[in-house]
């Protein structure tokens, strides 16, 4: 039989996950990692209490906030809603060249006093700083394993030598060699970069090896089918699903594009004919 703790993991993972094993889940840690400029665009999103519900009446499986932040939101977390609460961030008003590092805010205890159902924490693979977020990953993932609850991570290659050596940390290469990191790090979901097409993701889903893989929205897309399509060949490529900030938040109706974006990744439907059928087109 399982131990205690594997019934946990299992059960809160489905939290986020659909039959079909896909998830869309919602990220906002944008006004502490980027800074509240990133809702300029759209500035009533401002109001996490204001996003979070829409979002969640548009039918999101999960959303992603730092522990402050879903504190304000809670109410608007509806029980159906998978809730991850990530641990570690910088703000963008660090010395770039101390960017390269994630700190932990907040602790295990914290997440779970707040109802998280996934506790997430980055690894900038490759930076000057990997050991101390390695090391911080791991205290993270031991902590709340013991506990029954799944630990998610950003695994996002990045710094001077990754971009020596790949050119770019897009790099499909790269990619593959962070979400193995993550799987070997013991990982139960991997949030990492598009590497551009079908067939690279696949390699990098391959390398994950079983841990589901989901894509990392990115800056906002203005033609929302170009969006669309980046997600249906991450399915197509095996991947699990998005986390997705910017290309929400930024738009003025976000529940027909998130709308949009559960056709695609729960019905495998084709991008323009979700947007069509959301009136996107
Ligand atoms: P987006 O969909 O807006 O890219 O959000 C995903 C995310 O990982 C956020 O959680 C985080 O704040 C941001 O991207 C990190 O972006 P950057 O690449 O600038 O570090």
């Amino acid at each position: 039989m399982d131990a205690y703790q594997s019934v946990g993991i299992k059960r809160r993972l489905r939290r986020f996950f659909r039959r079909d094993g896909k998830a869309l889940i919602f990220a906002m840690d944008h006004g502490f990692e980027h800074g509240p400029t990133d809702f300029k665009p759209v500035w009533k999103h401002v109001n996490p209490r204001v996003i979070v519900r829409k979002v969640v009446r548009a039918g999101i499986d999960g959303v992603m906030m730092l522990p402050g932040i879903a504190r304000i939101a809670s109410d608007e977390v509806k029980p159906n809603v998978g809730l991850m609460i990530k641990l570690t961030s910088k703000t963008n008003l660090r010395p770039e060249k101390e960017r390269l590092l994630q700190s932990q805010l907040a602790f295990v205890e914290d997440a779970i006093k707040l109802g998280a159902d996934a506790i997430a924490a980055t690894v900038y693979w490759g930076s000057p700083a990997e050991d101390v977020m390695m090391r911080q990953f791991a205290e993270i993932a031991s902590y709340a394993h013991d506990l029954g609850f799944p630990v998610v991570q950003f695994a996002y290659p990045r710094g001077p030598y990754i971009t020596e050596k790949y050119g770019k940390k897009e790099d499909y290469r790269v990619v593959m060699y962070g979400a193995r990191a993550a799987a070997e790090s013991g990982a139960d979901m991997i949030k990492t970069y598009w590497t551009g097409s079908k067939e690279t993701f696949a390699k990098v889903v391959d390398a994950a090896a079983g841990v589901p893989v989901l894509l990392s929205g990115g800056a906002k897309k203005e033609n929302p089918v170009e969006f669309l399509k980046v997600v249906w060949e991450v399915i197509e490529a095996g991947g699990s699903g998005a986390v997705v900030g910017r290309n929400i938040f930024q738009r003025e109706n976000p529940e027909s594009f998130i709308k949009a974006l559960l056709r695609v990744i729960h019905r495998n439907e084709d991008p323009e004919e979700a947007a069509k059928a959301e009136g996107l087109l």
